[in-house]
């Protein structure tokens, strides 16, 4: 019997996967297999503390390396958060011990928050469920083409500008990507599913630093299937990549998790069922 896309990963806990790679660029060794849940006794715990020194620089994107005044900075003096209520204090990784306190590569103390677009299709010619996936440049490996974004922030352009800028070609082909990036933000903005929010088990998170997202699905038909992809700044390579189980394992952190909620959404709305070889049925 043929399984299901889905079933492969509906029993994973989003956020609590394993990745392939824990280890972000420029990182001291993390010592553990985290996230470890803070309720774990673990009395010789000992994290190694890093910022990296382009977020001590304080560039815009990143808080003070006192976490008091960053808080501060924040609406209402609060660290939000789209999982649990973050401790105001020192905020604390809400999926526990990480090996590594400070802010490693992440700018903010607390949630660092992303945006990330599942755009898929229908190849025409294979019949295969496909996915714009893009390679990052800082680990090599295929992702959703996502992007840093603000809490709560309305998503369809921050969607649509990511998805131009690192797989439209934005930078090579720049009047074309503005006109795609347009199309897509009205395309988000009436059939975009939300399909995921919450945390990601990103190889950047700390004890004190770490990513969430929102995902939205958008499956495109007709012409707009047919949309030649260009890497853009962040990215060495964009392809439509075909959704079966061998790719979505291989995807930078949660981004398997979140493209296989999207499958079985798909399959839900349109009562398919998509195979593990990618084949839609
Ligand atoms: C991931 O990092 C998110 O899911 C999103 O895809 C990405 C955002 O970070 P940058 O691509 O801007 O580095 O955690």
């Amino acid at each position: 019997m043929k399984l299901h896309l889905y079933e492969m990963s509906e029993q994973q806990n989003i956020g609590q996967s394993k990745t392939a790679s824990r280890t972000a660029p420029g990182y001291p060794p993390r010592r553990i297999d985290g996230p470890v849940p803070w309720s774990e006794p673990h009395d010789s715990y000992q994290p190694v503390s890093y910022t990296a020194p382009e977020v001590l620089a304080q560039p815009d994107w990143a808080d003070s390396a006192d976490v008091a005044k960053a808080r501060e900075s924040r609406p209402e003096q609060r660290f939000q958060s789209y999982m649990s209520e973050v401790d105001q204090e020192l905020p604390r990784n809400p999926k526990g011990r990480t090996g590594i306190e400070g802010r490693g590569l992440l700018g903010k103390w607390g949630a660092n928050f992303a945006a990330d677009p599942i755009v898929t299709r229908r190849n025409p010619d294979s019949g295969k469920l496909e996915m714009i996936a893009i390679r990052r440049m800082d680990s090599g490996l295929w992702a959703i083409p996502g992007g840093m974004a603000d809490f709560g922030e309305a998503l369809s352009g921050t969607l649509s500008r990511e998805l131009a800028e690192e797989a439209l070609g934005k930078v090579s082909s720049p009047e074309r990507a503005a006109q795609l990036e347009k199309l897509f933000a009205e395309k988000f903005e009436k059939d975009g599913r939300l399909v995921y929010e919450g945390y990601v088990d990103d190889p950047r998170n700390t004890d004190n630093a770490w990513m969430e997202t929102r995902a939205v699905h958008l499956h495109l038909t007709g012409e707009d299937a047919y949309i030649d992809l260009q890497a853009g700044d962040d990215a060495d390579g964009a392809q439509w990549m075909v959704v079966n189980q061998e790719n979505l394992l291989r995807l930078y952190a949660s981004h398997g998790d979140f493209v296989g909620k999207a499958v079985q959404l798909f399959q839900e709305a349109t009562g398919s069922r998509v195979l593990v070889d990618g084949t839609i049925a």
